[in-house]
């Protein structure tokens, strides 16, 4: 056993030189993955959770685009302790009409050449259904964030106040 954990240390140890190494961003967020080869670059800051309490939840957070070219997000996935806890993970955005407003899927949502996307309230989020068991303040979810160009970025949200905001809307 000892003869294992030595040599996965020495394996270990170049890899967390090479990271850090090319992570050359100075500006320390929650952002995970900082690794951009090609100039595309996601930064990912202020995110997080609303759950109303049952089994679905959504993930706010606010997307600072690098590169000179548009990019846009893709996919979302949960992973740590809560990954086979979360049965769906959508993009979402919420469609106003007249009184009612209802939330629907879309493919990507576009994140603007040197600019931001904020995933809020009333507008673009990312939705988890079936969640089993259901979340509570004060929980952590790690989330991964896929993009078209930009290396993935994995971000922590912490669950916040049950939101008045949740029930206004329904899904279809
Ligand atoms: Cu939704």
């Amino acid at each position: 056993m000892k003869r294992v954990a030595i040599l996965m240390a020495a394996v270990a140890l170049p890899a967390m030189l090479l990271i850090s190494a090319c992570g050359d961003d100075d500006d320390d967020t929650t952002n995970g993955g900082g690794d951009q080869a090609s100039g595309a670059h996601v930064e990912a800051t202020n995110a997080s959770v609303k759950s109303p309490g049952n089994d679905v939840a959504s993930v706010y957070v606010t997307l600072t685009n690098h590169a000179d070219a548009p990019d846009y997000l893709i996919s979302a996935e949960i992973l740590g302790e809560r990954a086979g806890q979360v049965g769906m993970v959508q993009i979402h955005e919420v469609v106003t009409e007249g009184a009612t407003s209802k939330m629907q899927e879309v493919e990507k949502v576009e994140i603007p050449a040197k600019g931001e996307l904020q995933l809020k309230t009333g507008s673009y989020h990312i939705m988890l259904m079936n969640v089993d068991p259901p979340l509570a303040e004060g929980d952590e979810l790690e989330v991964k964030l896929n993009f078209e160009n930009a290396d993935p970025v994995t971000v922590k949200a912490t669950v916040g106040k049950p939101g008045q905001d949740m029930g206004a809307t329904s899904h279809n």
